[in-house]
Parts: structure tokens; sequence; C-alpha cells
């Protein structure tokens, strides 16, 4: 899959590129990441990337004539080819697993990185085929969604993580076909290791028991009360066992008993 990034601060995302998942991915061929710096793209002798918005306000707009200069001569290597190209703007959908799912299937994806106020709306209606936003948050620019979102499409090809598997099991992930309780859509349960006992803090004795039938309920059960008290949001989206839902209730009624005391 290859990215190419269009963006004023192409220095940004060397670190990025140098380590863990990305990095891997570049080295063993799966991913290709092509940074492009949209001075190149203007025409003057001051490079000028942005001006004042028409109308008023403060704050400064990214010209049209530069990314429209640069996307068009990254669709001139390919001519014949479609080339999604996405703006990462806080106007776009929201980024979730099942937007990084669809955008792994792409084989090139061009990323416009905006800054400032914004960008001209003539690049959002007439250059832009899809614009995504990483969350409602305000952040500087594009840069690090971009970021964020090469990391969650990347790890989704096939190959790039060591077991072909283990990206399905992540909290969010909601596959078909397999058993619920490693492939279900819940926050995770709790994780510990060693030592079993730190600073008067004791791990739960059930996931030293060795009883494995014990300890899978104990995970789900933590899973789906954590997922119920943070994020019931989730939880409507997830096929809930009969003892599932017994449990939930069981959450319930002691959520009652805590009310009734105070
Ligand atoms: C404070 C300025 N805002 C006025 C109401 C608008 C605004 C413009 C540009 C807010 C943020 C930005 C820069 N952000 C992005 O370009 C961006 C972003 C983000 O800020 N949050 C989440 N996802 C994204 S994707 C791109």
């Amino acid at each position: 899959m290859t990215f190419d990034l269009i963006t004023i601060f192409p220095d940004f995302f060397r670190s990025i590129l140098e380590h863990g998942l990305l990095k891997r991915a570049m080295a063993s061929g799966h991913a290709t990441i092509r940074l492009h710096d949209l001075r190149d793209y203007t025409d003057d002798r001051h490079r000028t990337v942005d001006d004042r918005p028409f109308g008023g306000g403060p704050g400064m707009v990214f010209k049209p004539e530069p990314v429209f200069r640069a996307v068009e001569a990254l669709r001139g290597e390919e001519p014949e080819k479609r080339l999604p190209v996405i703006l990462l703007t806080p106007q776009g959908r929201l980024l979730s697993q099942s937007v990084a799912e669809e955008l792994s299937h792409a084989e090139r994806l061009v990323l416009i990185c905006g800054r400032y106020e914004g960008v001209d709306e003539r690049v959002a209606e007439n250059l832009v085929t899809d614009e995504i936003s990483i969350g409602d948050f305000v952040l500087s620019g594009g840069e690090l969604p971009a970021a964020v979102l090469m990391e969650a499409t990347v790890r989704l090809l096939p190959g790039v993580l060591g077991n072909e598997e283990s990206s399905e099991q992540d909290s969010f992930a909601v596959p078909e076909g397999a058993p619920a309780e490693v492939r279900h859509g819940l926050l995770d349960c709790p994780h510990y290791t060693r030592p079993a006992e730190f600073r008067d803090w004791k791990v739960p004795d059930v996931l030293l028991s060795g009883d494995h039938e014990q300890i899978r309920q104990w995970r789900r059960r933590q899973a789906l009360e954590k997922t119920w008290r943070r994020r019931p949001d989730l939880l409507a989206q997830v096929p809930l066992s009969e003892e599932d839902r017994r449990w939930i209730e069981s959450l319930k009624s002691t959520e009652h008993e805590l009310e009734a005391k105070i």
C-alpha cells in the first residue's frame, strides 16, 4: 500500500517512520510512504501556501493552487487509475476501526494535511474524495491525524503483524465467525504480570489458579463490566449470551444498592 502525504512539515513524519510498526511495514515492503512538501508546488519566490480568508476573520487558509498542483502531479504518475484523496480535517467523518478496515483495501491513498484555520473549500469540493477527522478535539493540523490513520490502516494489511490473526482480537474489531470470547467488540479485560504481589496489591487469585474455564469467565465478566461502565454505547453492537446478560443485570442491581446507601 502506498501513502502520498502532502504537508508543509514533511520532517514531522521522519521520526514516526523510523520507529515501530510503520518502519517495519516499510522495511518489509508492505507499505510505501512518500512525503511531499506542499511548498515545492508553489510558484512564487516566497513559496506561499496560505492567504487571508475572504470575508475577514482570524487566521490563514491554504491556497488551492499548490494543493491542486501536488495532487495532479501524483495523479499524473498513474493517469489511468482512480486515486483516492483524503483531506484530514475536523469536519471529516470520524476515523474508526471499520473506516481503517475500509481504507486498508486501497492500493494507494493521498493524504492532505491541513494547517491554519483550514483549506480553501474548492479543494474539499473538487479535488478531495473523502474527509476524515480523528475525533472531536482541536489539534493544530492534519499531520498527527495522518500518522494515526496510517498506523491504524497499515497494521490491518495481511502479513504486517507477525501473527496474521492478532489484529482481529483487538477491542473494537467485531469480526464474524469466531468464538465470541476472542473476537468481541468489548473493551479489553485487565492484564497482570509478575510480581503476583506488588506494594500490597495482589493479582486476582483466579488468574493464578490454572483453572482455564474460571479464567475465561472472569475475563469475559471484567470486559463486560468495564464496557458497561465506561462505554455502554459499544454494548449495543456486541452479541451477548444469556450468561452475559445475567452478569450485566447483576451489575445493575449492585449499582442500585450503592445508590440506596448514598
Ligand atoms: C480553533 C480553530 N477552529 C475554529 C473553530 C477550527 C480548526 C481549524 C483547523 C480546528 C483545528 C484545525 C486543525 N486540525 C486539523 O486539521 C485536523 C484535526 C483536528 O483538529 N482534530 C481531529 N482530527 C483532525 S484531522 C485534521
